[in-house]
């Protein structure tokens, strides 16, 4: 699992690097000696296929960027699903983006995470690494340092509402308003790297993306977004849930798959839990 850890972190350099440097964002775009620049997520999709490629115990990845799994190494024990570059549509306007990893033993399957890891590209690179407990790290003068263990609190203040709100059930809005009517704060910035890492570091909170009516299953996907997340909040003492059942339960049939998603501390999921099971 060292070697997982140190590859992503070789990973994480090489993204800033290419985000810090990259004609922004936009796909087939000719860079100033006329030669056709790579899309700025299939760069760092690429970056990641590189580095995991040198690491034995990964047998198999499977990208948000690409429509089938890569088998690297037969011997490997661990398949990684991981999301490139999230929210690369915000690099255009300065906001924070983030990879996400998720580290599975011996097949794809929440059931088979055995760790879970994220990385945010924002006024710093910050990294975090969760397997029994979730532990921060930043990136300083080239190497990450371990910063301290994450720990949500029972109840936290901040609300983060995905999806759009033309597109909600009418008790989800009551939901989200509940929460705004007891004093929490909206933070949604449409990246669910910083959104998800800020409510982590800030104490607690509620993140949610639900069914919506152009959506019914949710936007998020589950390997590369929702699993991974899930279990990070789960062990930094949090819940996430789909609504009426834990993420973390959930199987999925395609690689691609996606999920309605809230994740929060315990105080919030219980609403979520209370409000969703009078659903049909
Ligand atoms: P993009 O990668 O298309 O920018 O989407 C980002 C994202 O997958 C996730 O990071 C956000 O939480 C979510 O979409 C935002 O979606 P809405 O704009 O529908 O709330």
């Amino acid at each position: 699992m060292n070697d997982i850890f140190e590859a992503i972190q070789k990973t994480a350099i090489r993204i800033k690097d290419a985000i810090d440097v990259k004609d922004i964002g936009y796909s087939q775009q000719e860079n100033s000696s006329g030669e056709t620049q790579l899309q700025l997520d299939l760069q760092c999709d690429l970056i990641i296929e590189e580095e995991l490629s040198k690491v034995s115990s990964v047998h198999t990845i499977a990208s948000e960027e690409k429509d089938k799994e890569l088998l690297l190494h037969n011997d490997g024990e661990y398949f990684i699903a991981y999301d490139p570059l999230d929210g690369s549509s915000l690099v255009d306007v300065n906001l924070s983006v983030g990879s996400i990893f998720g580290i599975y033993k011996g097949a794809f399957g929440a059931q088979n995470m055995v760790a879970s890891c994220y990385v945010v590209f924002g006024p710093r690179v910050e990294l975090v690494f969760a397997q029994d407990k979730a532990k921060l790290y930043l990136l300083q003068a080239g190497e990450f340092e371990f910063v301290k263990e994450i720990r949500l609190n029972e109840k936290g203040k901040l609300n983060a509402p995905g999806g759009t709100q033309q597109n909600w059930e009418p008790y989800h809005k009551e939901m989200v308003d509940s929460f705004f009517a007891e004093g929490y704060r909206l933070r949604y910035s449409g990246g669910m790297v910083p959104d998800l890492h800020q409510i982590l570091l800030k104490g607690g909170g509620l993140f949610s993306y639900p069914a919506t009516s152009d959506k019914p299953e949710g936007k998020l996907r589950r390997l590369f977004e929702v699993f991974p997340f899930a279990f990070v909040y789960e062990a930094a003492g949090g819940e996430a849930i789909n609504g009426k059942e834990n993420l973390m339960s959930l199987g999925h049939s395609h690689i691609h798959d996606t999920s309605p998603c809230f994740f929060g501390s315990k105080y919030e999921i219980a609403r979520v839990r209370d409000v969703y099971s009078k659903q049909g």
